[in-house]
C-alpha cells in the first residue's frame, strides 16, 4: 500500500457514471420491422444497430441538462469521495473534444460545441474536494483500425494519444480501464505486457495516477486494484486492493424501462460489507439522454448519505 493510493483507500465510496452516445437511446432500439430491442451501453452490439444508424442517433445526442454541480452534489450528499465517468465506452464515442477523431461529443452531436462536460465535472469536483477518474475502454467498436491485425498498432497509437489528452487536459486522479479481454478480434490480444507498457507510459505522464487491474489481465500484479463486478468477494485476493462496482438497478447505462432499483438499505448494507472486508464500493448512476441522473438514483443516494451521516460515517 503506497501513499499514492492513500486518498482512494480512505475514500471507500465512489460514484460510477455510465454516460455516452448510447444514453441517447435510453436503452431501447426500434428495429425497422417495428420490434423493440432493449439494452443499455451495449445496445449497439447486442441489438445489432448498423453503424450508420448508430452514428445518426449519436448526431442527435444533446445532453443539455448535464449539470456537473448537481452530480457532484449528489455524490457528496451520498458520502462518496470520488467519481469515475465513462470518457469512452466500448462504442468508442469520446465524451470530450478529442483531437484524434470526430467521433466525440463536440464533433458528432447536437450538443453546445462550447461545452465540455469532462471539464465541467473536473471543475465541480475540485471545488467540492472530490476526486475525478475516467473509465476508458480498450475495446473499440467504432475505430476501423481496431479490427485488423495490421492496423491495430495504429489504433493503439491513437489510444495512447487520447489518454494523453485526458491526463493533460483534465488531470484525472484515476484511470479505470475496461475491454481488455480477447474479443472476436484476433488482433486484440491485449497482454499483461501491453498493460504494463501502458501503465508505465501513464505514470510517465503523471506518477500519481491510480489505475485498475483491467489495464492488464486482472491479475494481482496488474494495476493498483482488483475490480469485482456486481459482487462482493467473500475473501479478497492476497494483498490486493479492490473495488466492487455495482449498478443501482440492472443496467449501467440509462434504461428507461429498468425500475428495479436497490433500496437504500441494500446500498448501505453493501457498502458496510465491502468496507468491512477492506474494499471500496463504486456505485453506478446512468444519466438519461439529457444528462440528468434519474430521480430514483438521486433519492437513494441521498438516503444512503443520510444513514451514513446519522451513524457518524458521513
Ligand atoms: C463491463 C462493461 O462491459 C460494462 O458495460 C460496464 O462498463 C462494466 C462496468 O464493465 O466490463
Amino acid at each position: 500500500t503506497s501513499p499514492r493510493t492513500s486518498w482512494w483507500r480512505q475514500g471507500r465510496f465512489g460514484m460510477f457514471i455510465h454516460f455516452g452516445a448510447y444514453s441517447n437511446l435510453e436503452g431501447e432500439y426500434t428495429r425497422p420491422d417495428g420490434t423493440v430491442c432493449r439494452n443499455a451501453e451495449w445496445i449497439k452490439r447486442e441489438c445489432r444497430i448498423p453503424d450508420e444508424e448508430y452514428e445518426k442517433q449519436a448526431a442527435a445526442f444533446n445532453p443539455s441538462a448535464f449539470d456537473a454541480e448537481a452530480i457532484v452534489r449528489a455524490a457528496k450528499d451520498a458520502g462518496q469521495r470520488y467519481l469515475v465517468i465513462t470518457a469512452k465506452h466500448h462504442d468508442g464515442y469520446a465524451m470530450w473534444p478529442t483531437r484524434q477523431n470526430t467521433w466525440n461529443l463536440r464533433d458528432h452531436s447536437s450538443f453546445d460545441p462550447h461545452r465540455d462536460i469532462l471539464a465541467e465535472l473536473k471543475k465541480a469536483a475540485d471545488a467540492a474536494g472530490i476526486k475525478l477518474g475516467f473509465y476508458y475502454s480498450i475495446w473499440d467498436w467504432h475505430d476501423p483500425d481496431f479490427a485488423g491485425p495490421a492496423t491495430f498498432p495504429r489504433y493503439k497509437k491513437r489510444m495512447y494519444a487520447q489518454l494523453k489528452e485526458l491526463v493533460e487536459h483534465y488531470d484525472p486522479a484515476l484511470l479505470w480501464f475496461d475491454g481488455e479481454w480477447d474479443t472476436d478480434n484476433p488482433a486484440n490480444r491485449w497482454s499483461r505486457r501491453d498493460g504494463a507498457d501502458l501503465q508505465a507510459y501513464l505514470h510517465g505522464l503523471d506518477p500519481r495516477l491510480i489505475v485498475n487491474n483491467r489495464v492488464g489481465k486482472r491479475d494481482v500484479v496488474d494495476g493498483d486494484f482488483g475490480t469485482p463486478e456486481q459482487e462482493i468477494p467473500a475473501e479478497p485476493v492476497d494483498g490486493q486492493l479492490w473495488e466492487s462496482c455495482m449498478t443501482l438497478n440492472d443496467h449501467w447505462g440509462f434504461a428507461r424501462y429498468d425500475t428495479n432499483w436497490k433500496p437504500a438499505a441494500t446500498v448501505v448494507r453493501n457498502l458496510l460489507q465491502v468496507a468491512s472486508r477492506g474494499g471500496n464500493y463504486l456505485l453506478n448512476v446512468g444519466p438519461d439522454k439529457y444528462g440528468r441522473i434519474p430521480q430514483a438514483s438521486v433519492d437513494r443516494l441521498r438516503e444512503t448519505g443520510g444513514w451514513l451521516a446519522a451513524h457518524g460515517q458521513g
